[in-house]
């Protein structure tokens, strides 16, 4: 494809803030490392009325439109194996007593639903997070798979910071822009503080504007979400709030395309690979948006197990809000 954005590597510059060696030569958990006992507590001192909310879409929705993906991925291909029609004919398992079940196989992006990513899903100049070479990707994550963030598992605050409502809309535009400062004065008006080693998520409203608009060839013409724009003070201040887990309602947690320069979804590499900031994506806000503003309580205990995909570059998830 023909480009005059700048190289990712050109537009982070070499100085770009980074945490590769934090947590020693072999990490793969990031920033989660900051998400200790003592962080578990934290979370658990912000429930005060003991709802709960559960955040993954539904997989493999058969109403139009389907479910939101990244362009290029599918949906999840579900397909019965056995059903009561198996028992029509000759050929299906007997079992003593007479035993009839249902068995199905499913074909799936790992990243094509609620999910967490890997923090060697992406990178630039041949690196990984952590300094890993990138050809350890080469037919499966040898180093920072999925695996050893949900075999970690992800528990801490999380704050909600609504930026539809904050803006007074019900979801923001395509390609619509937020930063730090942004967040900070959100927070404000809601009457929140983003505090160190919080689980920051964010809601734009996205995902109800793909299931109201139920036109994917309009959602995804000139796609571009709206979300976080790059900028080094951004990047800072995800460094100096040791944010471990950014968790939003959009498919990349980032404006699809920087504005600025052209590069397409410099915040994975800037705090993904570059940070360790777990990225968790196409995640459903709607309701707890609702309870949050309902009584003006916007952090929570939150709780997340992603699939224990061996070598997966991400994995689906359905995260916990107790509050
Ligand atoms: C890409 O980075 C391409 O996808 P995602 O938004 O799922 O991380």
């Amino acid at each position: 494809m023909e480009t005059t954005a700048p190289s990712m590597g050109d537009l982070l510059g070499a100085d770009t803030p980074s945490n590769w060696g934090k947590w020693g030569p072999d990490d793969e958990v990031g920033a989660l490392n900051y998400l200790d006992a003592s962080e578990v507590l934290r979370g658990v001192g912000h429930i005060k009325s003991g709802e709960t909310f559960t955040l993954q879409i539904e997989m493999g929705r058969k109403e139009s439109p389907g479910d939101p993906l990244w362009p290029g991925r599918e949906g999840i291909n579900r397909k019965n194996i056995l059903d009561e029609s198996s028992w029509d004919g000759e050929g299906a398992p007997q079992f003593p007593g007479g035993l009839h079940y249902a068995d199905d196989t499913a074909n799936i992006f790992l990243q094509g639903s609620t999910q967490y990513d890997a923090l060697g899903h992406v990178w630039y100049d041949g690196k990984l997070y952590n300094g890993y070479d990138a050809r350890s990707t080469v037919d499966a994550l040898d180093k920072a798979s999925v695996l050893p963030i949900a075999e970690k598992g992800v528990v801490g605050r999380g704050v909600l910071i609504d930026m539809a409502r904050h803006r007074g809309k019900k979801y923001l535009e395509k390609g619509e822009t937020f930063d730090h400062n942004d967040l900070e004065a959100a927070a404000a008006a809601q009457g929140v503080t983003i505090e160190p080693h919080d689980i920051l998520i964010i809601r734009t409203g996205w995902l109800t504007y793909w299931y109201e608009l139920n036109n994917p060839e309009q959602f995804y013409d000139g796609f571009c979400e709206p979300g976080l724009t790059y900028s080094r003070e951004l990047v800072q201040w995800f460094q100096d709030k040791e944010i471990p887990n950014l968790v939003t309602d959009t498919i990349a947690n980032e404006v699809t395309t920087d504005p600025e320069s052209g590069v397409a979804l410099p915040l994975h590499n800037a705090l993904m690979r570059n940070l360790g900031v777990v990225f968790t994506e196409i995640v459903w806000l709607e309701e707890l948006a609702e309870a949050c503003a309902a009584d003006n309580r916007w952090s929570f205990l939150y709780v997340a197990a992603p699939l224990k995909v061996v070598s997966g570059t991400g994995a689906p998830v359905n995260p916990v809000v107790i509050r």
